[in-house]
């Protein structure tokens, strides 16, 4: 049986989410939402969350999960709004306990317990669950951060932030715990899957050329097109390609709000001795 799939894109950090549902027993999933956040005035909004829920209600499913491919460092995660409106259980790869200790000192987060908590799944490599009566795989694909995990359901690849589209390449692999190498070995994990598997990606920023936004493609695409990393190109080239490019790369905008809610599985850091909450911006630490 193939999950039903509709994507939804956010403009403004160029990620897609998607609603992946079982049309049998209506359950479903959601996987890396969006909180919109506005830098300039601090305000969140849950528009991009709530144009997901009201698909799903339309579609009568039940949320059973946010599944998150990692702790995204370009946009705030909508896991705890859409735990706190559906219930879902909100599950990230096992290794987000090595991203929240190395960022747990970044902004002195003493409330982040470095277990996995508040997440309530941690994943493994290789472990199955179901979304209603679809089989879920588990598919740990570090190297742009260490905890990074693609879910396979059906013929279709959820792949995060390790493949982009072909003619755009591949993710930067300079955050804390990234690696180029270790990236390189993942994406030939996911391209060792059958060549008519469908990729989904987690971002799409255009490429030189393509005036319109794309994030579906398949590993025979990827295989044969990818600009960075298709059959041909060698590790080391690839390292190369990918070191030298990410040293031209700017912070993502949203960095140091994103991380330190996405490491709270989407939670706010508690509120203050004012009731307040606040994020932090360490100075000097990127
Ligand atoms: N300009 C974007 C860049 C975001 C970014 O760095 N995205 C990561 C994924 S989280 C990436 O791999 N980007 C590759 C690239 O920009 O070429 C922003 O500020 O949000
Ligand atoms: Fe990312």
């Amino acid at each position: 049986m193939e999950p039903r799939i509709e994507a939804f894109f956010d403009e403004a950090t160029f990620t897609v989410s998607y609603l992946v549902s079982d049309p049998e027993t209506r359950e479903a999933a959601i996987i890396d939402p969006v909180l919109d956040f506005d830098p300039k005035s601090g305000r969140t909004a849950t528009l991009s969350a709530d144009a997901v829920l009201d698909v799903a209600r339309k579609q009568d499913l039940a949320i059973k999960w946010v599944l998150e491919t990692h702790a995204h460092a370009d946009h705030l995660s909508a896991a705890a709004y859409l735990k706190e409106k559906t219930g879902a259980q909100v599950a990230i790869g096992e290794k987000i306990t090595d991203v929240q200790k190395v960022f747990r000192p970044v902004f002195h987060a003493n409330d982040v317990t470095g277990d996995g908590k508040p997440f309530d799944r941690l994943l493994k490599d290789g472990e199955h669950f179901k979304i209603g009566t679809l089989d879920v795989e588990v598919i740990h694909t570090p190297g742009h951060t260490p905890a990074c995990i693609s879910y396979k359901i059906g013929n279709n690849i959820f792949v995060g932030d390790t493949l982009f589209m072909p003619d755009y390449g591949t993710a930067r692999a300079d955050f804390p715990g990234g690696n180029a190498r270790t990236l390189y070995r993942s994406i030939r994990k996911l391209l060792s899957y059958p060549a008519d598997t469908v990729l989904w990606m987690c971002h799409d920023y255009k490429a030189p050329g393509r005036d319109t936004y794309a994030w579906k493609t398949t590993v025979a695409d990827e295989r044969t097109k990818n600009i960075h990393a298709r059959e041909g190109i060698s590790e080391d080239a690839f390292v190369a390609m990918r070191t030298a490019r990410d040293k031209t790369l700017a912070m993502p905008v949203l960095i140091l709000p994103s991380v330190q809610v996405n490491i709270r599985a989407g939670h706010m850091p508690p509120p203050e001795d004012d009731g307040k909450v606040y994020l932090k911006l360490p100075v000097n630490a990127l």
